[in-house]
C-alpha cells in the first residue's frame, strides 16, 4: 500500500503533558500546531470509549483547521475500581485539572474497598490515537501498558496520574522514571508504534 507521508500536522489535544511527549515521538522535518496556537476549545468527549473520544477530538480540529489532526484520548483503568477512572480520568481532575485532588480521590476510592496494599492494585494506561484527514477518512490504534498503583504518590516527573503508576517489571513510578524510559514503554509509545508508518 502507498502511504503518503504527513509533513504537517495539528495535534488535538490541549493537555500540555500530551503535546510534550507526541512531540518527542513525531518526526522533527513534521510541522506541528496546536489547538491552544490556534485559540481552539477541546470538543465534549461525548464517546463511551477510548477510540470514539480520540476520534471525536481528531475530527473536530481537523475540520476546524482543514488539516490532518492526530488526536489522543487516554486514561488509566483501575481494576478495582470496575477500571475507573478510565475514559473520566481527566474528568476527575475537575474543571482546573487539578491532578493532586484526581490522585486524592483515586486513594479514597480505592480505600473504601479495604484493600490490602501488600497486595497489587493492578490497573493499566490506555491511549487511543486516530489521525484523522480533511477527506474524512481516519486510522486509529491503541496502546496499552500494565501496572499497579504506588501505595503512595511518588515522583515529580511527567503529568497526571504518573506518580502513582507502576509498570510491570519496574521498581519506579511514572513519576519518577526518566522520560526517556517512559516514552520507550508506555501506553503512547505502543499506539504510536502501529500509526509510524504514516510519518
Ligand atoms: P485533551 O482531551 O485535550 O487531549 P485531556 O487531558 O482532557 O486533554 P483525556 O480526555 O484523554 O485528555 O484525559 C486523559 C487523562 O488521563 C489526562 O488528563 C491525564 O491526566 C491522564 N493520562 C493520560 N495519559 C497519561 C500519562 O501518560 N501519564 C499520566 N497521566 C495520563
Amino acid at each position: 500500500m502507498y502511504i503518503k507521508k504527513i509533513n504537517k500536522l495539528v495535534l488535538g489535544t490541549n493537555n500540555q503533558g500530551k503535546v510534550r511527549e507526541i512531540s518527542k515521538l513525531i518526526p522533527k522535518k513534521i510541522k506541528l500546531y496546536t489547538p491552544s496556537r490556534l485559540n481552539l476549545k477541546s470538543p465534549k468527549e461525548t464517546g463511551s470509549s477510548f477510540k470514539e473520544n480520540s476520534l471525536i477530538k481528531a475530527k473536530f480540529f481537523s475540520e476546524k483547521t482543514d488539516e490532518i489532526c492526530l488526536a489522543d484520548d487516554s486514561g488509566l483503568e483501575i481494576d478495582i475500581l470496575g477500571k475507573l477512572p478510565g475514559i473520566y480520568s481527566a474528568r476527575w481532575a475537575g474543571r482546573k485539572m487539578d491532578f493532586k485532588k484526581a490522585i486524592k480521590k483515586v486513594y479514597r476510592e480505592i480505600n473504601k474497598k479495604e484493600v490490602d496494599w501488600n497486595k497489587k492494585i493492578k490497573c493499566r494506561f490506555i491511549c487511543a490515537l486516530t489521525i484523522y484527514w480533511p477527506n474524512k477518512k481516519y486510522y486509529q490504534s491503541e496502546g496499552i501498558i500494565k501496572g499497579k498503583i504506588s501505595s503512595a504518590p511518588k515522583g515529580t516527573k511527567g503529568f497526571g496520574y504518573d506518580p502513582i503508576f507502576i509498570p510491570n517489571g519496574y521498581k519506579l513510578t511514572f513519576g519518577e522514571m526518566l522520560f526517556s524510559k517512559k516514552s520507550q514503554i508506555d501506553h503512547r509509545f505502543m499506539a504510536f508504534k502501529k500509526i509510524k508508518k504514516f510519518f
